[in-house]
């Protein structure tokens, strides 16, 4: 019986842990989540983009949940890049696995300016989110102009 609890207990703890670090029956299931992931972002991005540039009228609120979804799901795509995802329907530069220091690099630079974006947002300054969203955007560029195919 108590090896029985501890099985399942560790199933449990399993259960849990398996989304933060996703791991992916074939190659194009991890293509597949980290497109997912990065698409996610963009579109919710995108929202607090179209505030900073006064495309669309500023609301804090809306800026605060977008931006927080953009720091969380930041997290994400990264695990997608496993060895061998290389090949497929991708973008995604050979290098990103042959200069993996560097490119994560990259990503944490992503999680560290989007978290800065969430807090920013949520004290309600437009400006600070400005600034905010111009330095998470520059590292979606910085990353896509050395590691994504046209
Ligand atoms: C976006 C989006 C990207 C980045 C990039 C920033 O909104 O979808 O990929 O910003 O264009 O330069």
């Amino acid at each position: 019986m108590k090896a029985f609890a501890c099985i399942a207990a560790a199933a449990t703890l399993l259960a849990f842990a398996a989304p933060a670090s996703a791991q992916f029956a074939k190659p194009e299931d991890a293509i597949k989540y980290r497109q997912s992931a990065l698409f996610v972002m963009g579109q919710h991005f995108g929202r607090v983009g179209a505030m900073a540039s006064g495309r669309a009228p500023f609301d804090a609120k809306v800026a605060a949940d977008n931006a927080e979804i953009v720091a969380d799901v930041a997290k994400l795509p990264w695990a997608g890049f496993m060895a061998g995802s290389d090949k497929g329907t991708t973008k995604a530069k050979p290098e990103i696995w042959t200069e993996q220091a560097k490119f994560k690099e990259n990503s944490d630079k992503l999680i560290a300016e989007s978290a800065k974006l969430s807090a920013a947002a949520k004290t309600g300054n437009l400006d600070a989110v400005k600034t905010a969203f111009a330095a998470t955007a520059g590292t979606c560029k910085a990353c896509h102009d050395a590691y994504r195919n046209q």
